[in-house]
């Protein structure tokens, strides 16, 4: 029964808005509101994870513009990548037509969502005018001596035939981030972009992103892994051989004297040697190794290195719990105070010695603890530690970094360089040229961009096979060269693209320089929790690069970042391999665009994981066709109204301030769900006014006026029709945002006077003898308590309620 022809209201809002350009934002605007959702990549259809992600910042759009904001809200697409080089392949096509398909259906899809979008600023990855500031960008970090060449071992994937930036392999059981596969290793010329040298700042800054989830913030900064320590020296040698000082990396050299053993990398440059000599660590090395194990192994080796404070010789190891690219890919074995080193050392016999006693107070004779089953992580009191015993942990670290010779402060990171190279087709080319006399010569500014060449179908880089594109003379000589047949990761695609937005179609720099200096950074940045490390960490980089190098006054592009949660089924992720997938394509027609955003809106906060739920979205969409009636009835004068404003009036009255006041904090927070209920429930309050008796026009056409605003950024199609329809002017996307005297203590003491109030009806009904209080809903002013029962309404029990006022128990109060 109910229902309403959503498709036609929302087609005519649609066009309505197109026809005025509702949403475009002139170039001269000053500093507009900058709402930004992740561009999604262009894979066939919108998903309701894009649909959540884009109706928060539409809604969030909406909002800031009817309070007076003007907003900057574009979209785009991150047209580059894996999945289109596949499909192009699969289907005998090419990439660029298979994407370009693919953008035209989901902006269809998005307009289909009322998005109110910039669309004279959508920017597309893949189009030369594009990624020619990619490669701009690249050949200026060249330039700035970020970017480099480096022989580099590789995360090398066989399925995709791709090599994988560290953050695409899945950490755990190290496998394509796409297909599963498990990635190997390759040596090959890589090019880098240096963000380690922001590595300080990246952690720094971290601190200052207030408008950041902590969850965000501590992903970023465990990301970077910066440790403080110290690197200090241990002389190695075998029966005939002498290796010199040996530096390795801890974070602890306050627990120097319980090193009982010393440990090497497999792929440390002493145990490559060893290989060769030594039968055992042959073995090891080659067949036993396994990083990625649970447990520590190793192998004792011939060789002692001496304690460079107790000058003991102790047992040295190659063990493969110590990686090559973590410190020095050396260590000192710590086993009383170091849960893996204890491990180890139980498995292969080594002394386990406590040196680090805890602080009871600070007593002065320390007991040591027992650490034959566990490890003592904590700092503490050195004990067992000659002329250092009784020092605490940190001022013993300062001592002895001073004290053994050799040994300096060091901090370490995790955050390795940003390899950006890819054997890959669909990507921005490398500006480069190998000439054989030259070397990598950038190819000029004034000759960017290197396009890409037509696609050709090969099994491996369609780029090696271009040969009429491969083969140019070099910049610098003139001479035969070939090109980079690399592409660059997309992440730097995305690294800079909210930049763009600001002066998409500038075509003498990547972006407006004064204006985004206006414009930036952005204000609300809406996107999923995957993209909480790499792109987050590489916009970062990159904005900080610019304003470094290109006078960017910004040093941070997001100010206010939420990661939105998933939309699920029975509380599963929607998958296409577990064929839950809701289309929301599917929900749009059967019941409109705003009801789908209005149920994606109320189900939860942002933040928050739900389940998709058909019963929700047919609640939603009855409430949206109820308040169409009910606008109807009263502009269509089908509802009886009186000049008198009762005490129902004043309810209503005290009902708009809240629902007013409620929406516009919770807006401002973008807690969607909440802000939306007080709407819905003023909307219920005039529903039961009017089915119980003749209602005050003006309060109830103020009350309706109020909550098509109030609903207006989420079902801004509806609403729009509805704000027609009351007779108002203009879109209501552009009305002002309605205000309130009270403030929300006022309100929320005024409902619990209500509340106790209807208690107190309540009560009343009881003495009275009415069967069946429960039925009974009561609305009541607190004036009430003076004697009247003014009123009480419920939509199921009017008769009920008519009744009860006729009851003389009641009467009498
Ligand atoms: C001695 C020591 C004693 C350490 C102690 C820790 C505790 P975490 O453990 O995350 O704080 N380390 C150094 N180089 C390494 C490598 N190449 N591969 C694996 N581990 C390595 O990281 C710092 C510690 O990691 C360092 O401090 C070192 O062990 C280990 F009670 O040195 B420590
Ligand atoms: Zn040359």
């Amino acid at each position: 029964d109910d229902g309403y022809d959503h498709a036609a209201v929302e087609r005519r809002w649609q066009d309505a808005w197109d026809d005025a350009s509702a949403y475009r934002i002139p170039d001269d605007a000053e500093d507009p509101t900058y709402v930004l959702g992740m561009y999604p990549y262009p894979s066939g259809q919108l998903h309701m994870g894009h649909v959540r992600n884009y109706t928060i910042t539409d809604a969030y759009a909406r909002y800031r513009r009817m309070c007076g904001d003007e907003v900057l809200h574009p979209m785009g697409w991150d047209a580059f990548g894996l999945p289109a080089e596949n499909a192009a392949k699969e289907r005998d096509t090419n990439p660029r037509d298979w994407t370009f398909d693919c953008i035209d259906t989901m902006k269809g899809q998005m307009e289909s969502m009322g998005f109110g979008y910039d669309w004279e600023r959508e920017i597309t990855t893949c189009t030369p005018e594009y990624y020619k500031w990619n490669q701009w960008l690249f050949t200026r970090f060249l330039e700035e001596g970020l970017a480099e060449q480096r022989d580099a071992e590789v995360n090398w994937c066989p399925t995709c035939e791709t090599v994988l930036a560290d953050e695409q392999v899945e950490t755990e059981a190290e496998l394509c981030w796409r297909c599963d596969t498990p990635v190997e290793t390759r040596e090959l010329e890589q090019w880098f972009l240096s963000i380690t040298e922001y590595a300080d700042e990246l952690i720094d800054y971290i601190d200052e992103l207030e408008g950041w989830p902590d969850s965000v913030r501590q992903m970023q900064r465990n990301w970077i892994g910066r440790q403080h320590g110290t690197t200090l020296q241990f002389d190695l040698s075998g029966d005939d051989a002498e290796y010199g000082a040996v530096e390795a990396f801890t974070t602890r050299v306050d627990t120097i004297f319980g090193a009982t053993f010393f440990a090497l990398a497999p792929d440390h440059p002493i145990s490559e040697e060893l290989v060769e000599s030594d039968e055992a660590v042959h073995e090891f090395v080659h067949h036993e190794a396994d990083p990625e194990g649970d447990e520590p192994n190793g192998v004792e080796t011939d060789l002692t290195a001496t304690n460079p404070i107790t000058g003991e010789e102790l047992p040295v190891f190659v063990a493969d719990f110590v990686l090559s690219d973590v410190g020095t890919g050396a260590l000192m074995g710590v086993p009383g105070h170091d849960h893996r080193d204890h491990a180890f050392a139980e498995k292969m016999g080594v002394d386990i010695v406590p040196v680090i006693a805890p602080e009871p107070g600070g007593g002065d004779d320390p007991e040591a603890p027992d650490v034959s089953e566990e490890a003592f992580t904590e700092d503490g009191v050195l004990v067992n530690s000659g002329e250092y015993d009784g020092l605490g942990s940190a001022e013993a670290r300062e001592r002895l970094t001073a004290d053994l010779e050799g040994a300096s402060h060091h901090t370490q990171y995790r955050l390795r360089d940003w390899g950006i190279s890819r054997q890959r087709y669909w990507g921005t080319p490398i500006p480069i040229v190998h000439c054989p006399d030259c070397g990598a010569i950038p190819v000029p500014e004034e000759e960017l961009p290197v396009e890409l060449p037509e696609f050709i179908n090969t099994t491996g880089n369609p780029l090696d096979a271009a040969e009429e594109w491969k083969h140019t003379s070099c910049p610098e000589c003139g001479g035969d060269a070939v090109r980079e047949t690399d592409t660059m990761d997309t992440f730097v695609d995305s690294s800079w693209y909210f930049l763009r937005y600001v002066s998409p179609d500038l075509d003498d720099a990547p972006f407006d320089l004064d204006r985004a200096n206006d414009w930036m950074p952005v204000d609300q940045y809406v996107g999923g929790i995957e993209h909480a490390v790499m792109h987050l960490l590489y916009s970062r980089f990159v904005t900080k690069t610019l304003a470094d190098h290109e006078g960017l006054e910004h040093r941070e592009p997001f100010t206010n970042l939420l990661a939105q949660g998933m939309v699920q089924l029975e509380g599963e992720k929607m998958s296409k391999s577990k064929g839950n997938v809701v289309s929301p394509q599917a929900i749009v027609s059967e019941y409109g665009a705003d009801t789908a955003r209005l149920f994606m809106m109320q189900a939860a906060q942002p933040e928050r994981d739900f389940d998709w739920s058909e019963q929700g979205v047919r609640s939603a969409y009855r409430f949206l066709s109820r308040f169409k009636e009910l606008v109807e009835a009263y502009a269509a004068d089908e509802i009886e109204t009186t000049d008198e404003a009762g005490p129902i009036a004043g309810y209503v009255d005290g009902e708009i301030e809240a629902a007013v006041v409620v929406a516009t904090e919770e807006y401002d927070e973008l807690v969607f769900n909440t802000a939306v209920r007080g709407a819905q429930s003023l909307v219920g309050t005039l529903r039961q006014y009017r089915d119980y008796t003749a209602v005050h026009a003006e309060t109830v056409e103020r009350a309706l006026s109020v909550a098509i605003r109030l609903l207006a950024p989420v079902a801004p199609h509806l609403c729009e029709e509805l704000w027609e329809t009351l007779g108002e002017d203009g879109f209501v996307v552009d009305a002002t945002w309605p205000t309130a005297a009270a403030d929300r203590e006022t309100i929320e003491k005024r409902q619990r006077l209500v509340e106790n109030t209807r208690e107190d009806v309540r009560q009343i009904v009881d003495v009275a003898g009415i069967d069946d209080p429960e039925r009974i809903d009561i609305v009541v002013t607190p004036a009430w308590k003076h004697k009247a029962l003014n009123v009480a309404i419920d939509s199921d029990a009017p008769n009920v309620i008519g009744e009860l006022m006729q009851h003389e128990e009641i009467k009498r109060h």
